[in-house]
């Protein structure tokens, strides 16, 4: 299913393209299909990255890396947790949020591509990863569940707790912030960018993907 989304995503990329690279499985086997046609075909591709684990990946594909500072993103390539009703995103199932919504927003364009079982039918019982500054962990948790609703926050860590929280690119926490209904994901979005402490949500409603690509097992559909 990742692969035949990552197919049709591929088919987008030209020569001599700067393209935008999110993080995860479904990423990697895009970069896997573009690195081909850049082979077969002789291209040159440029690409600014989302992680340190996408940076590695690409480069050692034969992809180049370019900064963002130089340059903007014709079109970015990322993947997600879950894709809502509204159209809107839940991602940060692998601790890239920060860098990869930095890199989507400011790309002319982002497409996601997804296996079909990240579509959710109802924006019900979710997940929403959040990156928070170390110093706030404790208090942001206990903001989401005060003042935002949510059921149960935890930590994320290495090996269940035994090897301590999980670092991200960026040295940051990761919360994992669970949510019986997410009724507008835009409000909550932009309000939990006002809680100090929270650096970046995995909610990416603000700017929506120009397509998503949803791979099955014998096709795509493109949303
Ligand atoms: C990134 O990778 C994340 O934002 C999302 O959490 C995850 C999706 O991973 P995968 O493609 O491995 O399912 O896009």
């Amino acid at each position: 299913m990742k692969l035949n989304a990552a197919r049709e995503a591929a088919r987008h990329v030209r020569d001599g393209m700067v393209v935008g690279l999110g993080s995860g499985t479904t990423v990697k086997i895009f970069i896997d299909v573009l690195a081909e046609r850049v082979r077969q075909e002789n291209l040159t591709i440029f690409f600014v990255s989302s992680s340190i684990d996408t940076s590695l990946y690409a480069a050692g594909k034969g992809l180049l890396e370019v900064p963002l500072h130089e340059y903007t993103p014709e079109v970015s390539f990322d993947g997600a947790d879950t894709v809502l009703p509204d159209r809107s995103l839940i991602k940060g199932g692998g601790g890239c949020l920060l860098r990869e919504k930095i890199v989507d927003y400011y790309s002319k364009e982002y497409v996601v591509i997804v296996d079909a079982t990240k579509v959710a039918e109802t924006p019900r019982n979710l997940n929403v990863p959040v990156e928070v500054h170390p110093q706030a962990f404790k208090k942001v948790m206990e903001e989401l569940r005060k003042s935002y609703g949510a059921v149960n926050v935890t930590l994320r860590t290495y090996e269940k707790g035994k090897l301590g929280p999980v670092l991200t690119d960026n040295g940051n926490f990761i919360l994992d912030a669970l949510f019986d209904e997410l009724k507008d994901p835009l409000r909550l979005e932009l309000s939990l960018k006002s809680v100090p402490g929270l650096i970046e949500t995995g909610i990416f409603s603000v700017k929506k993907p120009s397509k998503i690509i949803v791979g099955y097992l014998h096709g795509v559909q493109v949303i």
